[in-house]
């Protein structure tokens, strides 16, 4: 771990040249994963170091109540870069972790610099005119492919810490290799680098399965998310999807661990309402915004989807995209429930399919795009 630290903190303290940039969810598996594969590139290259970079501001960040705990519980706060701190006329390189495609906001920017990918998400990227390297297998975690490269090329690099730290996101996406969810969120491949990690310690300190309690009640805890605020819970866990139109008229979908109906009675509709104007007002380039709960009640999962249209914008297409939610056979949507506001077009749906995730928007996007 000394080493790991040592490499990634040096790394950071110079003007970022290459980095390893995860997705803009800014979830444990991007986080984890950019400073795991900067650190492999360190290992591999003695070229100008790659840093590893989380999607978001410095600001931002601290909404992330699981990985800052477990940044801070391995001496790592200041081992991780922001996109803030990014000067990105400066950069040289990029290696995209945990996505495939840039965020629409960073696309121009960045796309020149794209030269290696390493990632687990349906494959969608445009042609990299630099890209050298691109691995993407549809795995539960981008973090297990990293991790992969490391025990083939350098195992002693892992000692007991940093296998504890390494297997955090692989845990938590698997739910911990929830039997019900294996092959859509874990795969046998993620199963076999855990076990690894187990091997080399990272059980010394707790089990895998108290790892995942304590890093995912973190996360789902209800009364630490309502204290947030609920314009900090649209964007704490968000992510948008580009496919409507080819990139001029996506929908932001944001995952949020509390259910819709204690929600609705903390916050408001009408408040709700407002916040998701804000943002959309903000992102010029969404159209619609979409809720994802994900709850857990005793030892299953509940999920529930809310599609959202702002005033002004136009209903057809809206009424196009929930009629595609509303028959897609991967979500099973049942409860259908008109919530709509005046001025705004609410539907809310509750998600048969437990199995299928916002990963699967990409799916829906493909589809509702080419009945457009
Ligand atoms: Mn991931």
């Amino acid at each position: 771990m000394e080493a790991f630290r040592a490499a990634l903190t040096h790394a950071k303290a110079l003007a970022p040249l290459r980095i390893c940039l995860g997705n803009v969810s800014v979830d444990m598996d991007s986080v984890v994963g950019s400073m795991a594969l900067a650190y492999y590139y360190n290992l591999r290259s003695k070229e100008a170091p790659f840093v590893g970079v989380a999607n978001c501001t410095q600001t931002f960040f601290p909404l992330k109540l699981d990985i800052n705990s477990h940044l801070a519980e391995h001496g790592l706060a200041d081992a991780l870069a922001f996109w803030s701190q990014v000067d990105p006329a400066k950069l040289q390189e990029v290696a995209l972790i945990d996505h495939n495609r840039l965020d629409n906001s960073q696309e121009v920017l960045l796309a020149p610099l794209v030269t290696r990918i390493v990632d687990h998400h349906v494959d969608t990227s445009p042609l990299y005119p630099r890209l050298q390297e691109k691995q993407v297998e549809l795995i539960g975690s981008a973090t297990t492919l990293v991790v992969e490269k490391l025990l083939a090329e350098y195992p002693s690099a892992i000692d007991a810490e940093l296998a504890h730290f390494l297997q955090a996101p692989i845990v938590l996406d698997s739910y911990y290799f929830e039997p019900s969810l294996k092959e859509s969120k874990w795969t046998d491949r993620d199963l076999a680098v855990y076990k690894r990690l187990e091997e080399l310690g990272g059980q010394a300190k707790e089990s895998g399965k108290v790892q995942f309690e304590r890093l995912f009640n973190a996360i789902t805890d209800v009364e630490l998310n309502l204290k947030l605020g609920f314009p900090s819970l649209l964007v704490k866990d968000f992510k948008t999807y580009f496919l409507i139109k080819e990139g001029s008229l996506g929908v932001g979908v944001g995952t949020i661990h509390v259910p819709l109906q204690t929600m609705m009675d903390t916050f408001g509709l009408p408040e709700m309402q407002n916040a998701m104007d804000v943002l959309l007002a903000e992102r010029k380039t969404l159209a619609f915004y979409c809720i994802l709960t994900n709850c857990r009640v005793g030892d299953t999962y509940r999920k529930e989807l809310l599609a959202y249209r702002p005033a002004l914008h136009d209903g057809d297409s809206f009424e196009a995209f929930v009629a595609c939610l509303d028959g897609h056979p991967g979500f099973n949507l049942t409860n259908r429930r008109d919530l709509s506001t005046p001025g705004s077009r609410i539907v809310a749906w509750e998600v048969g399919n437990t199995r299928y995730s916002r990963k699967d928007f990409e799916k829906v996007m493909t589809e509702f795009y080419h009945r457009m």
